[in-house]
C-alpha cells in the first residue's frame, strides 16, 4: 500500500488525486542500545527512525509523493526546487515517475555527489547557482511564481502534510508518541512536519529537540547567517524558510533548538555506522550529536527517545572516504593471518 493510501484520511487527497508513489515510508525504527549506553540511558529507551530506506534515500520522499500527486492533479506544467541535494534527488525521481518537467537549483560545489548523480540519472534540468542554498531558494521561488511552475520545496504545504506521516509511524511502533525526539534542522520543514503529526495524534507530549550545525545555526543565534559553513552540506542553510513554525514547535513542545560542531556531527556519524550498523549521512547525525552533547553536560532526557536519521550515508561518499582505515595487502599464495 502506498504511503498516501495508508494515511489517506489524514492527507489532503481525494479519490480523483492521481497518486505518484515509489514505495515511500514504512521505514524502520531501530532499537539502539549502544547509543543509549553512550548517552547514559537505559537499554531499550533509544530508537533510530532511519529514513535512509526511502526510495531515494531520504525523508523527502514522504513529502514528495503528496506534492507531486497534487501537482499532477492540478495540471502543473512542471516542478521546481532549490536544494542542498536531497529535495532535488527526490523531486527528480518523483517527477520522472509523474512525467513532469523538473528543474533543480543547486548551490554550486555544495551538493553531495550521490544526490547530484540522482538528479542527473532521473533527468532533472540542473541549474547551478553562483551562491548558497539561501540564494538558490530565493531565486527558485521568484522564477517559479513568474513562470507558473510548482515549487516542491517545503514552502509547499503538501510537502509538510506528507512528512508528518513519519510521526504517525513512530507512534504506531512505540504504541504512543516518544517523550523526546532529536533531529537535524536545516530549512526547518521536517521539525514542523513531525510536530504537526504528533499534535494531530492528540495529547502532544514529545519534546522536539532540533539541532543545527554550529556554522549554520540561525535559529540558535537568533539571526540569519550570511555565509553558512558545515561539513553537513544538507543543512548548510543560513535563513530557514520555516523558522517561525520551527520555533513554535520548540516552544509548544517544551523542546529546544541547539547546535553541534562539525567534530561532534562526524563523531556521531561514525559511531552510528561503527556501533549501530546504521550508515546515515552527516547531517542526519546532528540529532544524535545533540543527544550525546546534552548527556555529557548532565542533561539526560527521561523516557523514550527517538533520533531521526534523515538520509542514507551513501548520499555522501566523499565524507565517508575521509575515514579510510588502514588496509592490509594480500598476496595470492601467501598465508594470511586474521
Ligand atoms: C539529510 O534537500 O533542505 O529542516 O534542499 O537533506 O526540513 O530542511 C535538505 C534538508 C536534514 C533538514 N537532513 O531538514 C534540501 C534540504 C537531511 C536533509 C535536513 C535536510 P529540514
Amino acid at each position: 500500500m502506498t504511503l498516501i493510501d495508508r494515511y489517506r484520511g489524514r492527507l489532503p487527497v481525494t479519490s480523483r488525486t492521481p497518486i505518484v508513489s515509489l514505495g515511500e515510508g514504512n521505514t524502520p525504527l531501530i532499537r539502539a542500545d549502544r547509543l543509549a549506553k553512550a548517552a547514559g540511558l537505559r537499554p531499550g529507551s533509544v530508537h533510530l527512525k532511519f529514513e535512509g530506506t526511502n526510495p531515494t534515500g531520504s525523508f523527502k520522499d514522504r513529502g514528495m509523493t503528496v506534492a507531486m500527486s497534487k501537482a499532477l492533479e492540478e495540471g502543473s506544467r512542471g516542478v521546481l526546487c532549490a536544494s542542498t541535494g536531497n529535495t532535488a534527488a527526490s523531486a527528480s525521481a518523483y517527477a520522472a515517475k509523474a512525467g513532469l518537467r523538473c528543474v533543480v537549483f543547486l548551490p554550486r560545489g555544495a551538493v553531495a555527489l550521490g544526490k547530484l548523480m540522482q538528479a542527473i540519472m532521473h533527468g532533472a534540468e540542473i541549474v547551478e547557482v553562483a551562491g548558497n542554498f539561501d540564494a538558490a531558494l530565493k531565486a527558485a521561488l521568484r522564477i517559479a511564481a513568474e513562470q507558473d511552475f510548482t515549487v516542491v520545496n517545503s514552502s509547499n504545504p503538501f510537502r509538510i502534510e506528507g512528512q508528518k506521516t513519519a510521526a504517525f509511524e513512530v507512534a504506531e511502533v512505540l504504541g504512543r508518541a516518544p517523550d523526546f525526539q532529536f533531529m537535524p534542522v536545516g530549512n526547518a520543514g521536517n521539525i514542523t512536519a513531525y510536530w504537526k503529526g504528533y499534535k494531530e495524534l492528540g495529547g502532544a507530549r514529545t519534546h522536539m529537540m532540533g539541532f543545527q550545525a554550529a556554522g549554520a545555526a540561525p535559529l540558535v543565534l537568533g539571526h540569519m547567517v550570511r555565509d553558512p559553513k558545515t561539513v553537513a552540506t544538507a543543512i548548510r542553510i543560513g535563513d530557514p524558510y520555516s523558522k517561525a513554525s520551527a520555533l513554535a514547535a520548540r516552544d509548544e513542545s517544551g523542546g529546544m533548538i541547539g547546535s553541534v560542531t562539525d567534530g561532534q556531527i562526524l563523531a556521531a556519524y561514525r559511531f552510528l555506522a561503527h556501533e549501530e550498523g546504521v550508515f546515515c549521512e552527516p547531517a542526519s547525525a546532528a540529532g544524535v550529536a545533540g543527544l550525546l552533547k546534552l548527556a555529557r553536560a548532565g542533561r539526560k532526557p527521561r523516557g523514550t527517545v527517538v533520533c531521526v536519521l534523515t538520509g542514507h550515508g551513501l548520499k555522501d561518499p566523499d565524507t565517508a572516504a575521509r575515514f579510510a582505515p588502514r588496509r592490509r595487502a594480500f598476496t595470492p599464495g601467501r598465508r594470511f593471518e586474521l
